[in-house]
């Protein structure tokens, strides 16, 4: 070997390595999102050829860390209508937490706190924007307010879930009743005025009325929001925004980078029928 030759496979050493792979996993169901590498996202089924078997994860919740656990290769999903998922097995089985993380930076950089869903501030933010999505008159119900810097610019962002489909207990129905929604906005401060940007939702001004055929079966699956956790997944300093949501017989749940001049689904894993 010459030494030119010499100093470039050394040149493709330092690029692999530098390129480490850092896998994301649903904690609670094992499925696996992607991956992240060099500030790049790598969908699931790319990235499960390069995840290694005993990989250490950080279990993240909320609003901490909830200890380690590692990690089997990924396989598909056992379940037959998530046969199209990829699943890796944790050791211990975490109790608790939304995301198992393989990356050495923390995750959690600035700290992630919930507030009382009773302000005025916010209630008539959620009034305003259902007006715009054509419910005329609001039933506002905050679900969860979340405070957190995400981009780390020293000025808090606030992430409010909503969701009112009008049921007595926290089901989510087969159709949707007029004027019911479910969102996630988010409330931050762009050049010192308050903007609201939507993350992911939807909104029903009117009472889903079947296919205009007389069958009884026909219904919409309204989706119910929520985050589920707010964490830099990919070690750049921001934190990205996890959002699960769920209908009558399945469920979705997706990462989303929430730039202020635009949110943007990064890696997402849904089951359902
Ligand atoms: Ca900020
Ligand atoms: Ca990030």
């Amino acid at each position: 070997m010459n030494v030119v030759a010499a100093i470039s496979a050394l040149l493709i050493c330092a690029a692999a390595s530098a390129a480490e792979l850092h896998p994301i996993v649903e904690a609670q169901t094992g499925y696996l999102f992607g991956a992240t590498a060099d500030g790049k996202w790598i969908k699931a089924e790319e990235a499960a050829k390069a995840v290694r078997a005993e990989t250490a994860y950080r279990i993240y919740g909320l609003t901490q860390s909830l200890g380690e656990a590692k990690g089997r290769k990924p396989k598909p999903a056992e379940e037959e209508v998530c046969s199209d998922v990829l699943t890796v097995s944790l050791s211990p089985k975490p109790e608790k937490g939304a995301i198992a993380l393989a990356g050495r930076w923390n995750a959690l950089p600035r700290k992630v706190q919930i507030l009382n869903v009773t302000q005025q501030a916010y209630l008539d933010s959620v009034r305003d924007f259902l007006r715009t999505k054509g419910i005329e008159q609001p039933r506002v119900k905050i679900k969860k307010i979340i405070r957190v810097d995400l981009d780390g610019d020293g000025e808090a962002e606030v992430l409010i879930s909503a969701t009112n489909y009008f049921q007595k207990n926290e089901g989510v129905p087969m159709r949707s009743p007029a004027g019911s929604y479910s969102m996630v906005l988010l409330r931050r401060v762009v050049t010192g005025k308050v903007e609201t940007q939507l993350v992911d939702g939807e909104f029903h001004p009117k009472a889903y009325a079947g296919k205009g055929t007389d069958d009884d079966a026909s219904f919409d699956a309204p989706n119910v929001y929520k985050v589920i956790a707010v964490l830099d997944l990919d070690g750049d300093g921001k934190m990205e925004v996890v959002v699960a949501s769920q209908y009558y017989e399945g469920a979705a749940t997706t990462i989303y980078r929430c730039d202020p001049k635009k949110v943007e689904p990064l890696l997402s894993v849904a089951c359902g029928a």
